[in-house]
């Protein structure tokens, strides 16, 4: 019912255009993971829906229940160390440790993050930028067990991925690929990461179960239309487990319990190699969406809490931290990595959300590909923001003035513990320019901010590829 005209333009939309304008993956019945399906789980969430329809929402707030519906195999030491958790898709995602507390007084002056307001500080703590330092300076163990991944093997397999993604993904086995899952349209549905682990297997990992919808039923489709070239597309979220390892020293630790080569020409940036740390049989894959030096670590879930144990124990002496989604949040911000959902939907083309990069326009055609070389010049771009008062924290969402007139709108936002100062992404018109001036409306103040060139953090990429 509150939603009734605008879900009428896009149903009218669907059925005269056969798509709508308004990014509709908030609305698809498919974004609901298994664990959401339940009789149970379906009443209650309704229920508390009508409850909560008029209230104003912290964008944070937790859900209070149904919790504990996954949790990682490294949940019984993230209660150790005193993890706050909130929830996405049924999981349970540490945000920062209170173990990490007493970080907070060797943190130096320059890394002491300012009073935040009232309701920017709610379900936040200062301990995040602690995180965030260790994370920068030293190492820490990030659980990115709830990123969504699928596995995509048959003789049919690379034509899919290449079929479906702006990516060329016919690289030999071991590249790691990232890529846009593009629409008709030429908008974003997705971006995702491809790892070719053999000839017809590749891992991806991808944002949400509507990802999975689609890749799941193109993959049938194409098998129906010729058995040759079949090709599977299988979740392989719950049954494994992944640790992002990062950070300057994070090379000190892994060669600890490893005596495979992690040296920077054997395995480079953006490659995936099958590796043993500890005894453990995991899939080591080079990249890091926090901006610094190390590796997603993927095994099974029955080896996961060995995993993290052995890295936690070999960090000790390099001052390793585990760390959560708040400092996770701030940095990859500092790094300009933008999150579906957020910065991008299938109402923006990758030009124009500074995604222009990963779409490889001379592999042939692709889904998206006749409409993005029809593209005109966009009117509006994804622009960095730093807030000039070096302390006005926002949240997303807010309107941004450019000329004194409301022009676009932040998608996401964090303090940069890293620069010192908060940072918003932002819808604005393409004419703003770096250096410009700009304003967000927050609880009907003007903050002033500056339109920043990005990244902010290793534009140079030195702490990725060293
Ligand atoms: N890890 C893995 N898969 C993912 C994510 C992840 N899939 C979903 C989501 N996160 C994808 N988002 C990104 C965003 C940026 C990068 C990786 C995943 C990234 N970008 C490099 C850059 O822009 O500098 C790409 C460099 C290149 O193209 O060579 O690393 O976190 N597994």
């Amino acid at each position: 019912m509150t939603h009734s005209a605008g879900v009428a333009k896009a149903v009218a939309e669907l059925l005269v255009e056969g798509r709508s304008r308004t990014d509709l993956h908030e609305c698809e019945v498919a974004r609901f993971e298994d664990v959401q399906r339940s009789e149970a789980y379906v009443s209650e969430t309704s229920q508390q829906n009508f409850v909560e329809i008029y209230d104003i929402l912290h964008p944070l707030q937790p859900k209070e229940s149904p919790r504990n519906l996954r949790t990682s195999p490294f949940y019984p030491r993230q209660q150790e160390l005193g993890a706050f958790f909130l929830e996405s898709g049924g999981w349970e995602r540490p945000h920062w440790y209170e173990a990490n507390a007493n970080l907070l007084k060797e943190l130096p002056e320059a890394w002491q993050p300012p009073e935040r307001d009232s309701w920017s500080a709610r379900f936040h703590s200062p301990i995040a930028a602690a995180e965030a330092w260790k994370t920068r300076t030293a190492v820490a163990l990030y659980d990115m067990t709830p990123l969504k991944r699928v596995e995509v093997s048959g003789p049919g397999a690379l034509d899919l991925l290449q079929r479906l993604s702006t990516g060329q993904i016919n690289k030999k086995p071991g590249a790691v690929t990232y890529c846009l899952l593009l629409d008709e349209a030429g908008g974003v549905r997705s971006d995702i990461t491809v790892a070719r682990l053999a000839a017809e297997r590749f891992q991806a990992g991808i944002n949400n179960n509507v990802d999975y919808e689609y890749l799941r039923r193109e993959a049938a489709e194409q098998t129906a239309a010729d058995s040759s070239r079949w090709v599977q597309v299988r979740d392989i979220t719950a049954g494994t487990c992944c640790i992002g390892l990062w950070g300057p020293l994070a090379r000190e630790v892994i060669s600890k319990v490893s005596s495979d080569d992690f040296s920077n020409n054997t395995l480079k940036y953006f490659r995936s190699a099958q590796v043993r740390i500890a005894g453990l049989s995991v899939t080591a894959m080079r990249l890091s969406y926090v901006g610094e030096l190390g590796w997603e670590l993927y095994t099974t879930s029955d080896q996961g809490l060995k995993l993290w144990d052995a890295l936690y124990e070999a960090g000790q002496e390099h001052g390793i931290i585990a760390a959560g989604r708040a400092a996770f949040n701030s940095l990859r911000l500092e790094k300009g990595y933008r999150l579906f959902g957020h910065e991008m939907t299938s109402e923006h083309r990758p030009e124009e959300a500074g995604l222009g990069f990963a779409v490889k326009a001379d592999k042939g055609d692709f889904v998206g590909s006749a409409a993005l070389a029809e593209a005109p010049e966009p009117t509006r771009r994804l622009r960095c923001l730093v807030v000039d008062d070096g302390r006005s924290v926002v949240m997303g969402k807010e309107p941004v003035y450019f000329d004194a007139k409301p022009a676009g709108y932040v998608t996401s936002a964090a303090f940069g513990h890293t620069i010192g100062k908060p940072i918003a992404y932002a819808w604005l018109p393409a004419e703003a320019a770096e250096g410009d001036k700009v304003e967000i409306e927050y609880f009907g103040r003007r903050i002033p901010a500056t339109v920043s060139a990005e990244p902010l953090v290793d534009p140079g990429m030195e702490r990725l590829r060293g």
